[in-house]
């Protein structure tokens, strides 16, 4: 009975400020929405939330989403709107917009919407829909001081960093945060291994609507159990996978008919696009990002590379969106990395931003790039990114447990990768929407199997600082025809760590393994995205790829550590590790357990900063 009326004040405790601060919004925010008509005869919907006090003209801040501009209905408020509490408490017009295809818009919906450069006539995107958006809204909304600033977490990110290609001059600023770049490098691939940790999302993107609706149309699958790991590995094959997802589900066909990087994965990609822009651009990031890394690192290089716009970048240590959250202590799992990190950036960053380029206000200096030092615990300011001071160093991997600054190309360490048992790349047992907390997660668990080599240092005696890009240039042989590669940068804390509040009860911070990044290749891509290619069984070949950057201070008493293996499940999909066309139409019998070898002139190169 005790519970059951904590629970109860617990519920009437939310309600009331839900009330509250929906209240907030309504006392201050008229709302309206409108269906705008694009160029095309599309209409989207678009909600406009514009403050009360009418003696001023405000600054129009816009989100456009495949997650829905609701709450639907007029009298209906959202509790908090626009990019955090302080720019909607100082005043400005925000707008929600339901994209192309979702929810209360018409049209048809097509992830990652090719970008048509040179549009004729009527033809449209996300760009033209952005510009066709904006004119409306500058033409139309009362009390608007004629400026747009755009602003978006992972999809909404993506499409703040799409509406700077939209031309239209009333958009003076965007800040895409963690931005999708391309599908097949952020969320549902990496590097041509596909995500089986995403399958579930599938639903929430690969139905058609007919028309404009207030409440989902998909259904995500219930499964029927929580532990992930076990359900995919007795699902077996990926064609299994058919009886959740039918002809229907347009998504899940497009994935299966386009495994490798071809026209289709290639035209959606938007890297390529962000060039020659005007407005200034805030990208955004978490360096524990499990979904989205590609894109934020990648649009800004873009912009530094080929535009003279301002472009500054921002890396905290965050998962996920956790810098739109105002939660004290920011961590990730069970690693603990400061409080107030999320509200410092939402204030002297984010309002800062947008009220300089959209309201003229002169208080703003950010520096060109602020990365945390998810080792040391601090910020760090640099002049660019990735950082001149850092020098490319090569750690080669020659005997278990060692790393060494020379090459042994004779040396062979060689694993078992036995398919019915793939390393798995979490101990949680949970199923989720998208893969999250594994970024920081302890791999002793890994370490301790015969199928993941290990390499590291001695203890270090001096702190080491790696800040930049990272390869893996890796020489490996297998006695089957294809092959994935996994390699893990690890951070191995002393015997003496103490634990941080947020450790999970199995664990303990002494001798903790802190995943500080990893990143999946599959091999058949070595040579090409685009064209795939089976190994020759026993030949040693070489396979390069690029880990997503870090900045990261291993500490006096620490160790690095390399961990390299060839499954990571359910994180990605089980390669058959015997060549066939198309993973997704493999059968049983194509999947066998084959004998891998690493030589010892495979090597880690880092940026080690002097
Ligand atoms: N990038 C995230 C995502 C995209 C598609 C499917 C699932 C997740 C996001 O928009 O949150």
């Amino acid at each position: 009975m005790k519970h059951f009326k904590f629970g109860l004040l617990l519920f009437l405790l939310c309600a009331v400020s839900s009330v509250m601060a929906q209240h907030d919004v309504k006392a201050n925010y008229d709302k309206q929405e409108v269906d705008i008509e694009m160029r095309d005869g599309v209409k989207l919907h678009t909600t406009i939330y514009t403050p009360k006090d009418k003696t001023k003209a405000y600054p129009i801040l816009m989100q456009r989403t495949p997650y829905s501009s609701r709450p639907y209905g007029e009298d209906q408020y959202r509790r908090q709107i626009g990019p955090n509490t302080f720019l909607m408490e100082q005043g400005n017009i925000i707008v929600y917009q339901d994209v192309r295809g979702r929810w209360m818009s018409e049209g048809t919906y097509d992830n990652m919407r090719a970008y048509i450069p040179k549009k004729t006539g009527k033809q449209s995107d996300e760009a033209s829909d952005t510009y066709d958006t904006i004119d409306w809204l500058v033409n139309n909304v009362e009390n608007n001081n004629g400026n747009v600033g755009t602003w978006g977490i992972s999809y909404p990110g993506h499409y703040a960093a799409m509406s700077v290609l939209s031309d239209h001059p009333a958009l003076k600023a965007a800040s895409p945060q963690a931005p999708i770049g391309d599908f097949y490098f952020d969320d549902f691939h990496h590097n041509g291994a596909y995500l089986l940790s995403y399958w579930i999302a599938t639903a929430v993107f690969g139905y058609d609507k007919e028309e404009p609706v207030t409440e989902a149309w998909y259904a995500v699958p219930d499964i029927g159990t929580r532990d992930a790991y076990q359900f995919f590995l007795d699902i077996g094959p990926l064609k299994n996978l058919d009886k959740y997802y039918g002809e229907d589900n347009v998504f899940w066909q497009q994935l299966k008919d386009h495994p490798d990087y071809d026209e289709f994965w290639q035209k959606r990609g938007l890297v390529q696009h962000m060039k020659n822009v005007k407005p200034a651009v805030l990208t955004v990031g978490g360096l524990f990002d499990a979904e989205d890394l590609y894109g934020p690192f990648e649009i800004y290089k873009s912009l530094e590379k080929n535009s003279d716009n301002y472009n500054a970048l921002v890396f905290g240590p965050w998962s996920h969106g956790d810098w739109a959250r105002l939660k004290k202590r920011q961590a990730v799992g069970n690693i603990y990395f400061g409080d107030n990190l999320s509200e410092n950036f939402q204030l002297d960053y984010e309002t800062e931003f947008f009220n300089h380029f959209l309201k003229g206000e002169k208080e703003f200096d950010i520096p060109e790039a602020s990365v945390y030092d998810t080792g040391a615990m601090e910020w760090n300011a640099y002049e660019m990114w990735p950082p001149e001071n850092a020098t490319a160093t090569d750690f080669y991997l020659v005997d278990n447990q060692n790393l060494s600054m020379e090459p042994k190309p004779d040396f062979e360490n060689k694993f078992v990768s036995d398919i019915t048992k793939p390393v798995p790349f979490t101990e949680d047992i949970k199923v989720t929407f998208t893969p999250r907390k594994y970024m920081t997660d302890d791999q002793r668990f890994a370490a301790r199997r015969p199928d993941v080599m290990v390499y590291e240092t001695e203890v270090l005696q001096e702190d080491m600082k790696l800040s930049g890009e990272i390869l893996a240039a890796l020489k490996v042989a297998t006695t089957g025809t294809a092959a994935d590669w996994i390699v893990k940068i690890i951070d191995v804390y002393p015997a003496d760590a103490e634990d941080s509040e947020e450790m999970q009860d199995h664990l303990r911070m002494s001798n903790y393994h802190m995943m500080v990044r990893s990143e999946v290749f599959r091999g058949r891509y070595r040579e090409s995205f685009s064209d795939p290619k089976p190994f020759v069984p026993g030949k040693k070949t070489s396979v390069d790829f690029a880990l997503q950057d870090i900045n990261h201070t291993f500490k006096k008493g620490h160790k690095l550590q390399i961990q390299v293996q060839s499954t990571f499940f359910p994180f990605i999909d089980r390669n058959p590790q015997k060549y066939v066309d198309n993973i997704f139409e493999a059968d049983e019998e194509d999947f066998e357990t084959h004998t891998h070898t690493i030589y010892g002139d495979s090597k880690i190169v880092l940026p080690v900063v002097k």
